[in-house]
């Protein structure tokens, strides 16, 4: 798409033979299993179990987790806590998505190339379903694990408090907050970027964060892959204003034009289209910039900055 070739060659250069799209598929392998199986262990066959499924097992890109294990495998090696909290960072995203789905908020009625879950269920299923996705993931992330030592305890515990800060009322739900009353108003663009730092890039930097933690990683290390996470948080927003433009339903899986016809300000709207481009690419340099402290360990953590601004769904 519009950033191919336009981004810091130095990095390019230092990931030639990085094979994203293996990546991508495997670790998604990985993560759906471990979802299903998270799923199937933890709660009895039922209808609120089938919503949950629906949701969960529909085919979301699995950004997040994905970046939670290429975080700790920068700073060390990844391991079965890990892939765990990967999972339940999925979980609580996708709750998000099936309560911004419902007729309270964006009443959509496609998402992921089905019906919403609303829709596909009713209304209240939806919200229960929300729920028991956002409550199974924390009794994921506190559940205790016979193998675990003084240190893995305590970098759990750590993980918990860093995704419940991300996706309570100082992260994520502020933001979609923020979000539903500034709709028909114009925001500035400070304030659309203080907005969707809570409302997108909470959870995306505290998967990031969680997966450095559990790598091992020094102050440091989380420092800078934090930084990392500020500036893909960012250009993940901005491509999906673009996209909400200039994206093809068929492949998103959701409907396009949406934030024009509810009046959402959008980095489009305020920066214009090839300001927002210009804008996302700066990020993602910026990102790449930061990944220099980090050897080829940190290279699928590379290849996703490029995949965030050139993906097409
Ligand atoms: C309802 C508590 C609550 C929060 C909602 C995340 C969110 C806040 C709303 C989602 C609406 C939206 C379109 C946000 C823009 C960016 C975003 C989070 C897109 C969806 O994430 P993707 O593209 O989706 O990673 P998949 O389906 O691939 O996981």
């Amino acid at each position: 798409m519009f950033l191919k070739n336009r981004l810091s060659r130095k990095s390019v250069r230092k990931m030639n033979k990085f094979d994203l799209n293996s990546y991508l598929s495997s670790k998604r392998k990985q993560i759906d299993t471990a979802l299903g199986i998270i799923i199937d262990n933890n709660s009895k066959d039922s209808t609120i179990r089938d919503a949950m499924k629906h949701s969960l097992m529909a085919s979301g890109k699995r950004l997040r987790p994905i970046l939670c294990v290429a975080a700790a495998d920068a700073v060390g090696n990844h391991s079965n806590p890990t892939i765990r909290t990967a999972c339940a960072i999925e979980m609580i995203h996708t709750y998000s998505l099936i309560h911004d789905d419902l007729p309270a908020m964006d009443n959509d009625t496609l998402r992921r190339g089905q019906p919403t879950c609303h829709i596909k269920f009713d209304e209240a299923t939806a919200i229960l379903a929300g729920d028991a996705l956002l409550t199974l993931a924390f009794e994921i992330l506190s559940s205790v694990n016979a193998a675990d030592t003084d240190r893995g305890a305590l970098n759990r515990l750590r993980v918990i408090n860093t995704i419940a800060r991300a996706a309570g009322c100082n992260g994520m739900i502020e933001g979609q907050m923020q979000d539903i009353a500034a709709e028909g108003k114009v925001l500035g663009l400070e304030d659309l970027k203080k907005m969707h730092r809570l409302k997108t890039g909470a959870l995306i930097e505290a998967s990031v964060i969680s997966g450095t933690i559990l790598g091992n990683g020094n102050r440091d290390q989380i420092e800078k892959l934090k930084n990392y996470a500020r500036n893909i948080g960012l250009a993940f927003q901005i491509t999906d204003d673009i996209l909400n433009v200039e994206g093809d339903p068929d492949i998103m899986g959701k409907d396009v034009g949406t934030d024009q016809s509810r009046g959402k300000s959008t980095y489009p709207s305020i920066l214009g289209m090839e300001k927002s481009k210009k804008f996302a690419r700066k990020l993602v340099n910026d990102a790449l910039k930061v990944l220099d402290y980090f050897d080829n360990k940190a290279d699928p953590l590379r290849a996703i900055a490029h995949y965030i601004v050139v993906r097409n769904k």
